[in-house]
Order: structure tokens, then sequence, then C-alpha cells
């Protein structure tokens, strides 16, 4: 045993009261002649401009324009797949559309949606040492954790690392970025049905031997997100786990393919898009790249918020039922005072708040307008009700609070919550989805990376003396 931990210990109270002073007092400075601010440099970087994404910019009042349009224009504009039975009317942009879109910026026609769809379907299947890893790996490993193990596994197939190896002109790299890029997409659906299935859904035969054969298969005539359904067992054709009527079935899959297609580009700034560019940047494959990216997707400031809100949702439900006795007619009043002993406690309210918006999240609006068109989700499902309440209710109170810059709902406030409509109720596999989903954005970046020749990453580092000295 050392006493580095305590030497540590020691240093820290001048070293972090150094901190606080230099950012409370230059943070409004320059450093030297340089336009970057000493707050920015201090406070994450942020809103500073100092990286290249073409796909889609965060306008602060509109939210996310993907190449220029609204999410309303896109849900207009791209192509959508008919419902699977005809009896369903409302249809959904679908993540095949929006790929195409934001890596070439032209709305695609149907028939090459299904062109695309048929081809994801066709490289949707797993290597068998992926499957085996993931049945190998202990149920209770965060399924996040498994997702960034399976991706980086798929390195393995990558054609651009064997390719790199094996010497090629750097006018080359972007079709072997793509190829890894097209094969990666197509095989997201099958490693998250397969993490839901063996952490939540195993099931034992014959005594100790257990069943690790998904609930559903690949259909090569349907898309990814009815595939995705599929496996994960929620469709009729399937086992239909959740014992979902036909029109609820369907309405999960457009759920997916809304949810998928909204979820996947927010800019280049947000955790996982900004460590999938870094990592390429370095010509890491697109399967090392993208499995940085979900690692920062897991973080609760991020991604993981997707399952915080709906927990939260369900402790503060249990917490003012208990409180009265049992009845879960509890005031706003009860809900304030819950709300306000979260914030005194040094805790966020999952959902709330952007680092860039500074309006509700039109993504947030997007999934509460799919809720709306089924009213049937307002009738019967409270903790949606409650979701509702709550959005309501948080902003004023975050207002007052005074901290946070936006104290509007983000997109996991509402996501989350459809989910458990339909029957997932395992909190901690929100983020999987939305882990499907984010590779869209962030790999069409990297495709173009690797067309532009754009360099790696390397911005400079200071300490608190030179920042001390160059304060401007
Ligand atoms: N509840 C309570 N306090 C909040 C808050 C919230 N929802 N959002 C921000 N604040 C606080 C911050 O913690 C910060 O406090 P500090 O000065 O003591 O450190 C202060 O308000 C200022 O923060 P900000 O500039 O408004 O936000 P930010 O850019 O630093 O952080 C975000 C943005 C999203 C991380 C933050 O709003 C947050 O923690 N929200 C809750 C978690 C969440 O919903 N994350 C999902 C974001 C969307 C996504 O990426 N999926």
């Amino acid at each position: 045993v050392t006493d580095l931990k305590a030497t540590l210990k020691s240093v820290i109270p001048a070293r972090r009261e150094r901190f606080l002073k230099v950012k409370k007092e230059l943070s409004g400075k320059t450093f030297g002649d340089e336009k970057t601010s000493i707050g920015s440099i201090l406070g994450g970087m942020r809103s500073q401009k100092s990286l290249y994404w073409e796909s889609s910019m965060i306008d602060m009042d509109k939210g996310i324009l993907f190449h220029g349009k609204t999410i309303e224009e896109c849900q207009a504009e791209l192509p959508q797949i008919p419902s699977i039975s005809g009896s369903s009317e409302i249809n959904e942009m679908v993540p095949e559309a929006m790929f195409w879109f934001l890596l070439t910026g032209k709305i695609p026609t149907q028939d090459q949606i299904t062109g695309l769809s048929r081809e994801l379907a066709e490289l949707g299947e797993l290597p068998d040492y992926v499957k085996k890893t993931l049945d190998n790996l202990p149920a209770t490993l965060h399924p996040m954790s498994q997702l960034s193990i399976a991706i980086t596994l798929l390195n393995n197939e990558s054609k651009f690392a064997r390719a790199y190896e094996k010497g090629i002109p750097k006018a080359e790299y972007w079709e072997h970025v793509y190829d890894d890029t097209i094969n990666l997409i197509a095989k997201l659906p099958q490693i998250a049905a397969k993490i839901y299935h063996n952490t939540y859904k195993l099931n034992r035969i014959n005594g100790d031997k257990l069943d690790y054969s998904l609930p559903g298969k690949i259909d090569l005539t349907k898309d990814l997100s009815y595939n995705y359904a599929n496996m994960l067992g929620m469709t009729q054709e399937s086992a239909n786990i959740n014992g979902l009527t036909e029109v609820q079935s369907q309405d999960f899959v457009n759920l997916l393919r809304l949810y998928i297609a909204l979820h996947g580009d927010h800019e280049g700034g947000n955790v996982s898009a900004h460590s999938t560019h870094l990592v390429g940047s370095s010509l890491a494959d697109p399967y090392l790249s993208y499995s940085a990216g979900i690692q920062g997707l897991a973080g609760p400031l991020h991604g993981l918020a997707a399952q915080e809100v709906v927990r939260f949702v369900l402790e503060m439900n249990e917490a003012l039922t208990k409180e009265n006795n049992g009845s879960t007619q509890y005031t706003n009043k009860q809900i304030k005072s819950y709300l306000w002993n979260h914030l005194n406690s040094g805790r966020v309210i999952p959902g709330y708040g952007h680092a860039v918006l500074r309006k509700a999240d039109p993504r947030f609006d997007a999934m509460m307008a799919f809720a709306a068109a089924r009213p049937t989700i307002k009738e019967q499902d409270p903790t949606f009700n409650l979701v509702v309440k709550l959005s309501e209710i948080v902003p004023d109170i975050l207002k007052e609070h005074g901290k946070t810059k936006n104290p509007y709902p983000n997109v996991d406030s509402s996501s989350g919550v459809l989910f458990h409509h339909y029957g997932i109720k395992e909190t901690l596999y929100y983020t999987v989805i939305f882990g499907v989903s984010r590779a869209l954005g962030p790999l069409s970046q990297l495709i173009w990376d690797r067309i532009l020749g754009l360099p790696i990453e390397r911005p400079k580092s200071v300490n608190l003396d030179t920042i001390i000295k160059n304060a401007k």
C-alpha cells in the first residue's frame, strides 16, 4: 500500500481553490491573441466553433437541422415505409432514409430505400464469435458495455483495417470506411436484440441449458426497424413477448423508425459524435471509432439520461404514492416539493437542460406528437401522463433554481417512457436503442472525413500557469 491517494488528497484543496479563482476571474478574457476565451478552455469548450460537421447543425432556437431541414420537413419529405399489414395509416420516416440523406444531402426515392433496407438485412446476421462472446458476458454487465464490446469485436471484420495494413492510397480510404459503416449499421439491430434477450429474457430449458436463440429473425424483405422489433420479439410474426395487439406492434415498429431516424445525428460536438470523430481521426476503423462513441453515449449526462428519466419518474411515483398512503392522487405541490428536495441534494433533473439548445428540444416535441396521434397512450398510461405533467412543472422550478441555461425538456424526457409504454420496462436498455441510432450521423461524417482527408485531431492543451500568463 502506498500513500499516493493520501498525498493526492493533500494537494487537492489548494489546486482546486486556484482553479476556481482563475475560472471566476479570467473566464471572460481571451488566451493571448487567440479568439479562444479562457472560459471556454476551462468550461468544456461550450459552443466554441472548432469542429467541421456537414450533416446537421443545431440552431439554438429551431433545434436540430439535418442539411438545413427541420424535423417536420424531414418527416414530410423523406420516404416512409408503408405499414406492414396496410391497416395503420400512420407511417414514420425511416432510419435508412435519414442515413441516405445525412450521407449524401439528397432525398432518396422509395426504391432506393427499399434497396438499402435489403442490403442492410442481408448483412444483418452476426458472426458466430460475436454471438458467442455476447452469450458469455455476465447478465449483470450494463447493456451499454455489452454494446461497446460487440462493436469493438467487429473490428475483426474491418475492410478498412485490412486494406490499410496492405497499403492503400489515401484516396481509397473512404470506400473501405463506407463498406465497414454499412456492415456495422446492418449488424447493430441484432447486437442490440441479443443484448436485450440475453440480459432480460433468457430462458432455461432442460434444466441448466439456456436458450440463446432470438425470439424472431431477420426478414430480408423488411426494413431495419421492423427487423429490430422482430428480433426483440415485439412483432406479431415473432414471439410477441409483450402480447401487443397488431396495431400496437405496428406502432412500436413506427416508434423505432421515428426514434432511430431522429436520434441519428445532433451535430458534431456532443460526446458520442465527437468521440467517434476524434478516434476516427487516428484512422482507427469505424468499429473502433463508433465503439468509442458508444462509451461516451453511456455517460449519464449524455445518452444514459434516456434510462435515468423513466427511473426518476418511477421513483418519484413510488415515493409520493407512499407519502399518500398508497394513493396515486398526489398533488402538484407534492411533486414540486419532491423536485426541490432532489435539486437541493445536488442532483440534476434528468431529461432537462441542454448544452447548446435554448428551448424545448424539437425531438421531444416530435416524440410527443407520436404519442398524441395515439390517444390510447394518454388514456391508459399513468407513467406517460406523469412525464407530461413534469414537462409542465419542471421548467418553472429550474428557472427559479436559477442555474441551468435551458430549463426545458430535452429528447430523453420523452423517449424512454414510450418504450416503457410498449412493454420494454428494463430502463437500463434504453440507451442501447439510442446506440443503434447514433451510428447514422457520426459514421456518415466519418466517411466524409476520409473522403476529404481530414487530419488527425490534435488540439493544444495548456496548464494554469500558461493561462494566467497569457490572459488578455
Ligand atoms: N437539473 C439541475 N441542474 C441542472 C440541470 C438539470 N436538468 N441542467 C443543468 N443544470 C445545472 C448544471 O449542473 C450546472 O450547474 P453547476 O454550475 O453547479 O455545474 C448549471 O445548471 C449550468 O449548466 P448549463 O450550462 O445549463 O448546462 P451544461 O451545458 O453544463 O450541461 C446538460 C448540459 C445536458 C449536461 C445538463 O443540462 C444536465 O445535466 N441535464 C440533465 C441530464 C440530461 O438530461 N442529459 C441529457 C442531455 C441530452 C443528451 O445528450 N442525450
